[in-house]
């Protein structure tokens, strides 16, 4: 698992040259927006269940024949497996946000989830949806909490959307 600097060190390392111009300006972007990255964190962890039951909430009224019979959201058990995986997206989407780099949900979150989602039969487009509305709601917490240079927010739930979409066959 790597965060924004260990990535940098690693390519550097590996071609044994100095950090150069390109290498500092990318640290210094990152910690320039360091301070935003650790308050975004720090509203996801205080609104987390909140925000995973509203985004929840969203979602049925949306789509609501995913808590129908024959809905893949449908009986308890599979409506709490629905809202147990958004909270998964959130918590790591905190993680990637602080780490200022998208690898721990490769290594953590994706590797092998489209291919469960699927012999499951979990709707990908459904849980996309899901996942961009949880977005809409961090970022108006966010905004809420007067964070300036909340555009990382967007990072890691787009990421997740797009590499569980993108590779469907
Ligand atoms: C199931 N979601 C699962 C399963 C996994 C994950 C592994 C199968 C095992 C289980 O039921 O627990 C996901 N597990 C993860 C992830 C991680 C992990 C992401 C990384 C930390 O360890 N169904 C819908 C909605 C959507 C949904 C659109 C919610 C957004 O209709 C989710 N996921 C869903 C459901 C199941 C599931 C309903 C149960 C499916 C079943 O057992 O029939």
């Amino acid at each position: 698992m790597r965060d924004a600097v260990t990535s940098l060190i690693r390519n550097y390392d590996s071609i044994g040259r100095y950090l150069d111009r390109d290498a500092l300006d990318t640290l210094k972007s990152y910690f320039a927006s360091g301070t935003a990255r650790v308050r975004v964190a720090a509203v996801i962890n205080g609104n987390a269940s909140a925000i995973v039951k509203q985004a929840g909430s969203r979602l049925f009224e949306d789509i609501p024949e995913l808590i129908r019979p024959g809905g893949n959201a449908y009986t308890t058990r599979r409506y709490a497996a629905c809202l147990r995986d958004m909270d998964y997206y959130l918590r790591y989407a905190s993680y990637a946000l602080v780490a200022g780099s998208m690898d721990v949900l490769d290594e953590r979150v994706l590797q092998g989830l489209r291919e469960t989602y699927n012999s499951l039969g979990v709707p990908i487009g459904s849980t996309v949806i899901g996942i961009q509305i949880m977005k809409e709601i961090v970022k108006e917490q966010v905004a809420a909490a007067g964070i300036e240079n909340a555009s990382i927010v967007d990072q890691p739930f787009d990421y997740m959307a797009r590499e569980l979409a993108e590779k469907d066959i």
